[in-house]
């Protein structure tokens, strides 16, 4: 039998052989310890000189961090032991020596040193830990759109000129001239909404922003839901409901990863919806009461943010920003034309902004305003024009940007480590 690490706890009393990586390893002479991972868990394999064959102590000896090995031995619970289970050991392969050069020491590296050897840095509990809060995540996200019926669409990363404002990452394509990659799935999911009824974009999406801040990545995974006849109000419920969905779920099923992050858990068990909603000048008044520089108009930047959200254990809503401050493709709102029929949603704790939503520009004419407005090429847009032309309706949706997500509720401070291989300014390898 040869069982995973996180299932020994099937096996007890059993001989078994498990297959992983040499992490620690101690001897006392006598008897020997090589702790064990294999992604799935740590055990502890147990060498009794008197009771294994001579060949098998020696090449104990040869252990180094990160040798790949075959362990066959008797399970038994330890609750002493590292993850609880321990090997006593009959049997030693080793599959793939690893030598003493190993570059990931126990010690403190660099962050730079270790983006470097992000391939092996992905090895360490803690990295572990966050790619299972990722994935958790992931299928929470699924789970929550498939039981309310929505559709999954794909929508294309190769795209003429058309998303958010931020930079673009282009390419040749063919005779078609110049190919951007797609910063947003939103527009195709307006499309796919007026024949779907209720669809979810969850794709990677790309910005060429020259940003160097902990919470920009120049390719990052959003989920873009996008919903036939739901306004502002709907969009935000919606948000809420979503955002409790995913807390929850890391909550019930990522404990122990969340204790190996060390996460405050408290603060992530008050997340439930509703969330407070703060209007966008109301929040210019509230800053500028804080000593924020903040002016009427002006997007809110981190520090304002984290300012707003201080003293909340939930996240807050800020609605209704300028015109200006916002996307072509915002709802004008009746009430202030001055201001679009948004929401950006902004985590507690000073994590910043997670989702940015809106209620879509269903006027032909505005939205028409709008591309000329901004010194947008109103040829790549004919498409969308078209869902305004032909039976326009009122829609809205929002974008949640999954790695600030799992920073928040992992409790990292920067986005780098939550995406296996991230993509910056300065980073393209490995
Ligand atoms: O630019 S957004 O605010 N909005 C959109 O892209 C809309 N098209 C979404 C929609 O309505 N369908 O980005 C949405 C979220 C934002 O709140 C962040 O959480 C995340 O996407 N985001 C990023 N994450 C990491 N790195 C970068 N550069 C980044 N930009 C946005």
């Amino acid at each position: 039998m040869t069982p995973r690490i996180s299932e020994l706890g099937a096996h007890v009393g059993q001989r078994v052989t498990v297959r992983g990586w040499v992490t620690h390893v101690r001897s006392s002479g006598k008897i020997a310890f090589a702790v064990l991972r294999d992604g799935t868990g740590i055990a502890q394999a147990v060498f009794v000189k008197s009771q294994v064959p001579g060949e098998v102590w020696e090449r104990f000896g040869t252990l180094t961090l990160e040798t790949s090995v075959s362990v066959t031995g008797e399970v038994r619970a330890e609750p002493r032991a590292p993850g609880g289970y321990e090997l006593g050991v009959a049997a030693l392969e080793v599959i793939g020596a690893s030598p003493t050069d190993y570059p990931i020491q126990p010690k403190e590296h660099g962050i730079d040193f270790l983006l470097d050897h992000r391939h092996l840095w992905l090895r360490s509990a803690r990295q572990r830990a966050i790619a299972a809060v990722r994935s958790e995540l992931e299928q929470a996200v699924h789970d929550f759109f498939y039981e309310r019926g929505f559709l999954r669409v794909d929508t294309p990363i190769l795209t003429a000129a058309i998303g958010e404002r931020s930079g673009l990452f282009s390419t040749e394509y063919f005779e078609e001239g110049t190919a951007y990659l797609a910063q947003t799935g939103q527009l195709y999911g307006e499309a796919a909404a007026a024949a779907f009824g209720k669809i979810y974009t969850f794709g990677p999406t790309f910005r060429a922003e020259k940003s160097k801040t902990r919470r920009h990545l120049t390719e990052f995974w959003m989920i873009e839901p996008e919903v036939a006849w739901y306004d502002s109000n709907d969009n935000m419920r919606l948000q809420e409901d979503f955002v409790s969905f995913l807390v929850a779920r890391v909550l019930e099923r990522r404990q122990a990863e969340l204790k190996e992050l060390e996460r405050d858990v408290s603060k992530l068990e008050t997340v439930k919806a509703p969330f407070p909603r703060i209007n966008y000048t109301d929040a210019v008044a509230i800053l500028q009461g804080k000593g924020s520089a903040v002016q009427w108009g002006d997007d809110l930047g981190a520090e304002d943010e984290a300012l707003l959200v201080e003293g909340y254990d939930r996240p807050v809503f800020v609605t209704n920003y300028p015109k200006e401050a916002k996307a072509f493709y915002m709802k004008e709102n009746p009430d202030d034309p001055r201001t679009v029929l948004c929401d950006d949603c902004l985590a507690p704790e000073g994590y910043g902004e997670i989702i940015g939503g809106s209620q879509r520009e269903d006027d032909y004419d505005r939205i028409v305003q709008r591309i000329k407005d901004e010194g947008l090429p109103m040829d790549a847009y004919g498409w969308y024009l078209d869902l305004r032309k032909y039976g326009t309706f009122t829609h809205s949706g929002f974008g949640l940007g999954l790695e600030r997500t799992v920073a928040w509720i992992c409790g990292l401070q920067h986005i780098r480590e939550v995406i296996a291989f991230p993509r910056m300014m300065y980073r393209l390898r490995p």
